[in-house]
């Protein structure tokens, strides 16, 4: 069994920041759970664009409001509390907060741990994920 509260992530390795926010990462990689959850806040009045192109993201709203903006289809979505989604394939996209979002994300393959995005909007490929297998 697992137990880990929020309080035990921030200020420890596994409070992340970024430029417009800041990530709790309750699980990752070597939790062996399959999945990295995480507990984010994006700051109010920010615009992130993101592309998971190595990971599937979920994404629930727990507080705060805001606007999604596919890349892909330009669609645009309301983002309040009791709002999900899921980037199911890859697409690129755009979180406006409106008011300060806490989220909570689930990432499949899982963050290893300190991943921040790169210039293109996305985290690295797991390296061991992607090591070439051996055939000996
Ligand atoms: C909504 C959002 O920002 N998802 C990405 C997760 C978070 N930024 C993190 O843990 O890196």
């Amino acid at each position: 069994m697992i137990v880990r509260r929020l309080n035990d992530c921030i200020a420890s390795e596994r409070e992340v920041k970024g430029p417009t926010w800041v990530s709790r990462r309750m699980l990752l990689k070597n939790d062996r759970m399959g999945f990295s959850l995480h507990d984010t806040i994006l700051y109010a009045g920010t615009v992130t664009e993101m592309e998971y192109k190595h990971h599937l993201e979920s994404v629930y709203c727990i507080d705060g409001t805001g606007e999604l903006e596919s890349l892909v289809t330009d669609e645009r979505w309301a983002i309040e509390p009791g709002t999900m989604y899921a980037l199911n394939k890859h697409d690129r996209h755009r979180l406006h907060a409106h008011t300060e979002l806490r989220m909570v994300c689930t990432f499949n393959p899982p963050l290893t741990g300190l991943e921040i995005h790169g210039p293109d909007g996305a985290y690295p490929a797991d390296p061991e994920l992607d090591a070439p297998v051996s055939k000996g």
